[in-house]
């Protein structure tokens, strides 16, 4: 009987910090001083330190970006914390090829995932660890913190997908992720436009 190779997987996803290791992984921070303009609050984005980190990307791409039929696994932590009254948050973004689709699925910690439609329809679910989010085709995504500690949150999406933050970074969401009476409310804002 021939007997064939069985290799070790060039990258690893640790289940002891949640990092991804091996190579080639893409690694991104984004601190607030990344993130003007996305919150409501101007004012009290302004008073804080802007070299706050909001959040990290890992992402493991194992084909170039724009390949089709290939796919990308990334992992997003965001910190806990609020500008004002909102929850430390993502940028959010179509995908460029906009009728692409992502699995989200939490990992650790608490959150929210904020999603609206082209006609800007906004609506959230919750994120905990083991929650599943199918983002369907034409839907922008936004991922909140609405805990205390590390928001820890998976995704795999189309390596051809690319992102429009554009159209968020103009006209935003129309709904924001504010802390009510120490509830995460989704609250309707067109504040952008
Ligand atoms: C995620 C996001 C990640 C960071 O990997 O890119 O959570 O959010 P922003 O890209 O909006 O800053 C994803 O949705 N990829 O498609
Ligand atoms: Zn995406």
């Amino acid at each position: 009987m021939k007997q064939l190779e069985i290799i070790k997987p060039t990258v690893e996803f640790r289940l002891i910090d949640y990092h991804l290791t091996g190579a080639p992984i893409i690694n991104q921070t984004r601190k607030l001083k990344d993130l003007s303009k996305i919150f409501k609050d101007v004012k009290a984005f302004y008073k804080m330190d802007s070299e706050t980190l909001t959040y990290t990307v890992q992402a493991w791409q194992p084909i170039p970006e724009g390949t089709p039929g290939g796919l990308f696994f990334g992992t997003s932590t965001i910190m806990p914390g609020k500008v004002g009254d909102e929850y430390f948050m993502t940028k959010g973004h179509f995908h460029a090829q906009s009728q692409s689709a992502e699995f989200y699925w939490g990992v650790r910690g608490k959150g929210t995932l904020i999603l609206m439609d082209r006609t800007r329809k906004t609506w959230a679910e919750e994120i905990y660890p083991v929650s599943l989010h199918y983002i369907g085709a034409h839907i922008a995504h936004r991922l909140a913190n609405t805990g205390i500690e590390n928001l820890i949150v998976s995704a795999c999406w189309p390596s051809d997908a690319g992102h429009d933050y554009e159209e968020i970074a103009v006209n935003g969401f129309s709904a924001r992720l504010l802390e009510i009476n120490g509830n995460a409310v989704l609250v309707e804002s067109n504040d952008h436009q």
